[in-house]
């Protein structure tokens, strides 16, 4: 029979000055832990920047009697350049299946580790221990103002994001399955501090990870000092908001194109008028301008990445295109308002008033197929976004 090939699975550690905690860390990991774990192999890649303390001398030490340890040293950058630079080493050197970011000041317990790991065994892309979900904690003795903040953190994060099934945004202790982290963009991150992590967390989503939150709790470190900066606080707001822009920039971009056209539609049909046109004239005058308006602000602003990608035609072309759309889009409200005066008459009783049918149904009609209706045409077939590589 032929031997099953273990999958490996790297256990990221980023240290700075963990000389008291980085030696026992190793014990328990491969005394106690590792042996746990059968259906996988088991590594320790260590992101050490330099500690002057002298930490990495004790990674040496240790790997001399196991071999299944890796050393990667750097320059001090950050929590999250280090990291970074772990799971590049981890994919391209290492051939990790799945990272597990793990603290080295026993915050996180080792013996969550084989809990992960069953859970990506079970189908799960990339697995947090979560403080926030029931059977979670955060320490006891953290003041009313860390525990708020963090608590106030994560709430903004969710809300910008429209992610309520996940309690936990800025949880630490994570797997993730490798195949999701080749997805995600590692090179341009927005930044080299604590608030990757949110990053990750949102692109392994956008990647289409099934995501899994397990309960954990988050101890106090025992010994040597916390690295965290206050200020970082506001850097992850920032990349929360940042996160969020990217989730809703076209679409904003979209609407505002689609009601800056509305306004040029009736300056251009009133101006007609004012002019002495025949009014049916005037009508396309004004739907022909605010096509021309709109098509030109989403060429050069909504869809501005989107203009040589491969397989997009030229911009005369989009044009023509992007008339016969709006044309469709005409045609929908035309079939709205004659299917609506057969169904409910020209007039129509709303809270006491009389109200023409005609005027009525527009409303839901643009909401609910034309504003839909033409924001996938304008990103499947006539800017193409789909070839577009993530940012
Ligand atoms: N390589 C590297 N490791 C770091 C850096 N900053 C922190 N670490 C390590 O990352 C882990 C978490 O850092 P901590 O300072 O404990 O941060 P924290 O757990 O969020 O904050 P506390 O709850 O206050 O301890 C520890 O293993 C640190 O040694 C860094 O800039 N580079
Ligand atoms: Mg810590």
């Amino acid at each position: 029979m032929v031997k099953e090939e273990k999958t490996k699975v790297v256990v990221i550690i980023p240290t700075y000055n963990e000389k008291e905690n980085v030696g026992r860390m190793v014990d328990v990991l491969e005394d106690e832990i590792f042996p746990q774990i059968t259906n996988h192999e088991m590594v320790i890649l260590f992101a050490d920047d330099t500690s002057p303390d002298g930490t990495a001398d004790i990674i040496k030490e240790k790997m001399k009697k196991f071999k299944n340890i890796e050393l990667l040293m750097g320059k001090k950058e950050g929590l999250g350049a280090a990291y970074v630079r772990a799971m590049k080493h981890a994919m391209n050197e290492m051939d990790a299946y799945a990272v597990i970011e793990f603290d080295c000041d026993f915050q996180h317990n080792p013996h969550d580790i084989p809990r992960l790991i069953a859970e990506m065994d079970k189908g799960y892309d990339y697995v947090i221990g979560s403080r926030y979900v029931k059977g979670g904690s955060v320490p006891e003795n953290w003041g009313l103002d860390r525990k708020i903040l963090s608590r106030f953190g994560g709430m903004f994060a969710r809300i910008m994001w429209l992610k309520f099934d996940i309690h936990d945004i800025t949880a630490g202790l994570k797997l993730t399955r490798t195949s999701i982290l080749k997805k995600i963009d590692l090179d341009h991150m927005l930044s080299k501090q604590f608030a990757y992590k949110m990053q990750i967390l949102h692109d392994a989503y956008k990647a289409g990870a099934k995501v899994k939150e397990i309960p954990v709790n988050f101890l106090e470190r025992e010994v040597g000092v916390s690295k965290i900066n206050k200020t970082e606080q506001f850097e992850s707001l920032y990349v929360v908001c940042m996160l969020a822009w990217r989730d809703w920039e076209r679409i904003i971009k979209f609407l505002v194109v689609g009601g800056t056209g509305f306004i040029v539609q009736l300056v251009a049909q009133e101006g007609s008028v004012a002019l002495h046109a025949p009014h049916a004239w005037a009508v396309g005058i004004g739907a022909e301008t605010a096509i021309l308006s709109n098509f030109l602000w989403n060429h050069v602003w909504t869809f501005s990445d989107a203009q040589h990608t491969e397989g997009s035609s030229n911009v005369f072309v989009k044009l023509v295109k992007f008339n016969f759309t709006s044309i469709g889009a005409v045609v929908v409200q035309v079939v709205a308002v004659w299917i609506a005066e057969q169904v409910f008459g020209v007039q129509m009783h709303l809270l006491g008033y009389s109200v023409a049918t005609r005027i009525l149904i527009l409303f839901p009609t643009i909401i609910l197929v034309v504003i839909p209706m033409n924001y996938i045409i304008y990103n499947k077939f006539i800017w193409k976004t789909q070839h577009l590589k993530k940012k």
